[in-house]
């Protein structure tokens, strides 16, 4: 059968500036190159976000290269850490300004439309040894400031904007399992950090407003869909909680201009409400977006506790835990996570259904694989098949989803070349291209053939064995 998407539909892939650009003529640094210099152990291989890519150096042949397979957009993101030189007074590198316009105008002359996001996890050091990064509200009107000057620099050609990727990680990482810095582990101080976020967004797309530009603002949210092990209303009601806690604690108040009541009498009786005013609360409200882009890769499975609650600080486990659905179909390379295409279903059924069917794209949708399964390139190409087969998977379930009347107008893989990942650094590999880390010569992949004869045919001709 023929799968198809429509003709303008945004074909592409994301990825984010830390984990592409490298430090290169950079004045100030973000939380990873100041966790990397301080625990460099509990980085995979060692390996730092010092140089990466090198795409800060190469990204005209990047761009030549997103042209070569077919890209007509690309999400990357702009430092922080780089933008500014000083966060006292403001005062912007020029430098930065200098890379961003021309990475920004090369996409554009190559009909790739650049997607650009203000924040992919990297708080600059400086603010976060300051203020505690997020956990501050001076923090939050910093970040405002930043996303102003970016919206005037760059927001005469960038058409897309998003505010943060992805907003709940840095809060699950950083306040509650130990993966992003701070390394915090304090459930009260999470739900500040949560909810200052959520300011801050709002913030800036009030403040995108006020500039009235030509361009669209969003977030990108990762919608992991809730799934449990059976109908028994204890089991039900813990996935409901995983849904809370993980989705709805941002998308409600993003997209339908509320918070979740239940959301609110859980913190509420755990005594973890943030410290908020009103005027706040009006303003996180009413920041309607003009779309969300969603990235899914696993989904999650939970049930209600067996077993009792042991930590002695407050996280969302205190309400289900985990467990492995048996018979279910797993990914060796990405730690044996479950596959689950249907899940694009689900999700975008719950964004119509439940979200007034907002204007959405698939802003990240990743297949993991390592080097050693990939295998070394056969007559200079590297042979992804199963990665091939998977996307194909998942797209038959959104293409499934637009019939039934999903507002998307995209998708973008994670990534387009590997790139590096937190502290996975490059144990995951995601792109489109290969990176060699000891050449950093870009390696094409039969994946990135495909996706250009998926843009050629609007679809793929799909084999449902
Ligand atoms: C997403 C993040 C990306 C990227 C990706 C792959 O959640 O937005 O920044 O890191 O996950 O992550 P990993 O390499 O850990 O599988």
């Amino acid at each position: 059968m023929k799968v198809t998407f429509p003709k303008d539909f945004m074909w592409g892939a994301a990825t984010s500036g830390v984990q592409t650009e490298g430090n290169f003529e950079k004045t100030n640094k973000s939380i990873w190159d100041y966790w990397f210099e301080t625990e460099p152990e509990r980085f995979w291989g060692g390996i730092s976000s010092a140089e990466v890519c090198e795409t800060y150096q190469r990204y005209e042949e990047d761009v030549r290269l997103m042209k070569e397979i077919g890209m007509n957009s690309f999400r990357t993101s702009i430092q922080w850490s780089r933008l500014i030189k000083n966060f006292e007074t403001g005062e912007i590198d020029e430098q930065a300004v200098r890379f961003y316009n021309q990475y920004i105008d090369a996409m554009i002359a190559n009909g790739v439309e650049p997607m650009i996001n203000l924040y992919h996890f990297d708080m600059p050091i400086e603010l976060q040894e300051q203020y505690g990064g997020f956990e501050s509200k001076i923090v939050v009107d910093k970040f405002v400031e930043y996303a102003v000057a970016c919206f005037q620099l760059f927001g005469d050609r960038v058409k897309y904007w998003a505010t943060f990727n992805e907003p709940i990680v840095p809060v699950e990482g950083g306040y509650l399992y130990d993966f992003h810095y701070p390394a915090k582990k304090d459930g009260k101080l999470a739900v500040q950090v949560a909810y200052n976020t959520m300011l801050a967004h709002a913030k800036t797309v009030q403040a995108f407003r006020g500039l009235q530009l030509e361009a669209e603002i969003g977030t990108i949210l990762n919608l992991t869909p809730t799934y449990t092990c059976d109908e028994q209303p204890h089991n039900k009601l813990a996935a409901e909680y995983a849904d809370l806690f993980f989705n709805r604690s941002f998308l409600d108040p993003m997209v339908k201009g509320e918070f979740p009541a239940e959301l609110v009498s859980i913190l509420r009786a755990l005594h973890a409400l943030p410290e908020y005013t009103e005027a706040e609360i009006e303003i996180i409200l009413n920041a309607p977006l003009d779309f969300i882009g969603v990235n899914y890769y696993v989904p999650r499975r939970v049930r209600a506790r067996t077993t009792a609650y042991e930590l002695d600080y407050f996280t969302p486990e205190m309400f289900f835990e985990y467990y492995i659905e048996e018979g279910a179909r797993f990914n060796p390379f990405r730690d044996n996570n479950e596959i689950k295409p249907v899940a694009i279903y689900d999700i975008a059924q719950n964004i119509q259904h439940n979200y007034g069917n907002i204007k959405w794209f698939l802003s990240e949708i990743g297949i993991a694989m390592d080097l050693e399964s990939e295998g070394a390139p056969i007559d200079g190409v590297v042979d992804d098949s199963f990665r091939i087969a998977l996307l194909e998977e998942h797209l038959v379930q959104l293409a499934k989803a637009m019939e039934a009347g999903a507002n998307c107008f995209g998708v973008h893989n994670w990534t387009f070349i590997d790139c590096w990942s937190w502290l996975n650094s490059f144990k995951r590999r995601y792109g489109f291209y290969r990176l060699d880390l000891e050449t950093k010569n870009r390696i094409p992949k039969k994946s990135g053939q495909w996706l250009k004869s998926i843009v050629e045919n609007q679809g793929f001709e799909y084999n449902d064995k």
